[in-house]
């Protein structure tokens, strides 16, 4: 087993998607372990993508994922980290396939519906972050 953090990001708050996204991790059979909804803090969001700190569109990205509540989950099940990483899709949400959560919830960055981590030291680390 193995677990692994998502973020839905402000707007799918703001349109009221929290229960359609969800919806698609427990159909697909992982387990949710936990679950918040919550006003992040600049300061998070920053040690969150500070691998992303000199990039051009970083304090955009810290922006908007500050400009409203977003939901927080632990997901469990079986590579769950791939798993979800290949249900979100692309990062551009013009290049995620329909099908794809991205693809099919969200038009253009950084409003790309959901954040889920990348590998299992990523994970750790964020399930701490958000969770410890
Ligand atoms: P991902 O792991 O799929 O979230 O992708 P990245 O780590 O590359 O991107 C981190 C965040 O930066 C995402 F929320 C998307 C955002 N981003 C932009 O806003 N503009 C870009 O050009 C690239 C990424």
């Amino acid at each position: 087993m193995e677990q692994t953090l998502v973020i839905l990001k402000p707007e799918i708050v703001a349109r009221g998607l929290i229960g359609r996204i969800l919806q698609r991790f427990e159909d697909k059979g992982l387990r949710i372990k936990d679950l918040v909804l919550k006003q992040l803090e600049r300061e998070t969001v920053e040690a969150h993508y500070a691998h992303h700190a000199s990039k051009p569109f970083f304090q955009g990205l810290v922006d908007y994922m500050t400009s409203g509540p977003v939901v927080l989950a632990v997901l469990e099940g079986p590579q769950a980290i791939t798993v979800v990483r290949n249900m979100c899709g692309h990062t551009n949400p013009v290049e995620a396939l329909p099908g794809t959560i991205r693809g099919d919830f969200s038009v253009e960055l950084p409003a790309n519906a959901i954040h889920a981590s990348d590998s299992p030291e990523a994970a750790q680390a964020e399930i701490q972050r958000f969770f410890g």
